[in-house]
């Protein structure tokens, strides 16, 4: 499960990490001295098995000498990421919970639900925020020849916000008056158009690798419905709309690998999909786009 800190292993040092503080651009004309790494993206639906195959990824390149980081989102461990946290765990209990996990009387433990309860509008910026974070450290990274996997980015930002405000029925946040589509977003390319606006300009990744699973079959994994999303019919939502980023970034960066395999079976066809944008990445010498949904 993704609930955990992240894994930020220090990059491996091997002679081809080296630093090129000059060699990132929005542009191909200022190509770097040295391979910058590859900035590799996991997207799925919930329990799809993006948290395992990161992991895995991370481990098969650090064996092999690569020098690589693993990041998640949303980052639970900074301010923003615990108010995300506390907003997606919460809304699973009861005030009788509430009360059993540390609230004082009735009063506090609706204080504890109304803090954790924002905006679908709020919880969006929330994520993003979290993303923009990180952008420094990934450059940097990157720039110095490090790969980054980054399990989850902006793709899960508009297609969990974009489900809510699209597929109404099954929008799990708890008040229908707070999951109104933003005023501005008037039909659907509108709302995808909103939930995008937060992320634009954030680097744009190498590749996104999506884990492709019916929800159903997610669902029977181990512990779901633990979390404030982790519903059937919102995930099959979530699914479509990923479906449709998916066909915007087009198959050249967007990878679908089968996730309902064993998962030695996903691990190789994550392999499959991964070293050949790896090995382009080092034989073009371009710098990092920033230009995500820029367009
Ligand atoms: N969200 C996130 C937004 O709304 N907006 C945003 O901008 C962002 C970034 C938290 C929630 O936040 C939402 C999306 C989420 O609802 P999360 O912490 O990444 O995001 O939550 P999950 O996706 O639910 O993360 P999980 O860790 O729960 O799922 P994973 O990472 O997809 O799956 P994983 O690897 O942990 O595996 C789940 C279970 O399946 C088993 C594992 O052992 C584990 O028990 N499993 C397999 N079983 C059989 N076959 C396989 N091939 C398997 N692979 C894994």
């Amino acid at each position: 499960m993704a609930r955990s800190s992240p894994t930020d292993p220090s990059p491996t040092p091997t002679g081809n990490s080296s630093s090129s503080s000059s060699s990132a651009s929005n542009s191909s004309s200022d190509p770097p001295a040295s391979p910058r790494g590859t900035f590799i993206v996991f997207e799925g639906i919930d329990r799809s098995g993006k948290s395992s195959q990161t992991a895995a990824l991370c481990s098969r390149l650090t064996t092999a000498g690569v020098p690589v980081v693993l990041k998640r989102f949303p980052d639970r461990t900074t301010s923003t990421g615990k108010m995300i946290s506390a907003y997606l765990e919460n809304t699973a209990q009861t005030k009788a919970e509430r009360i059993r996990n540390g609230a004082a009387s009735d009063a506090a433990a609706d204080a504890t639900a109304e803090e954790t309860e924002l905006s679908d509008q709020a919880i969006h910026v929330l994520f993003s925020t979290n993303r923009w974070e990180a952008q420094t450290a990934i450059k940097r990274l990157l720039r110095q020849g490090t790969t980054v996997i980054a399990d989850r980015y902006a793709y899960s930002g508009v297609a969990y916000t974009a489900a809510k405000f699209t597929t109404s029925a099954t929008n799990p946040t708890t008040s229908t008056e707070d999951s109104q589509p933003p005023p501005t977003a008037t039909n659907f390319y509108n709302t995808l158009s909103w939930c995008k606006n937060a992320d634009r300009g954030l680097l744009t990744p190498d590749v996104v690798v999506f884990m492709d699973i019916d929800p159903a079959v997610a669902a029977a994994r181990a512990e779901y419905g633990n979390e404030r999303y982790e519903k059937i019919e919102f995930q099959r939502g979530v699914a479509s709309i990923f479906e449709v980023l998916g066909e915007e970034e087009g198959v050249g960066r967007w990878k679908k690998v089968d996730a309902a395999r064993s998962a030695e079976e996903v691990k190789e066809g994550v392999w499959g999909v991964v070293e050949p944008v790896m090995q382009r990445v080092a034989a073009e010498r371009r710098g990092c786009r920033e230009d995500l949904w820029l367009d």
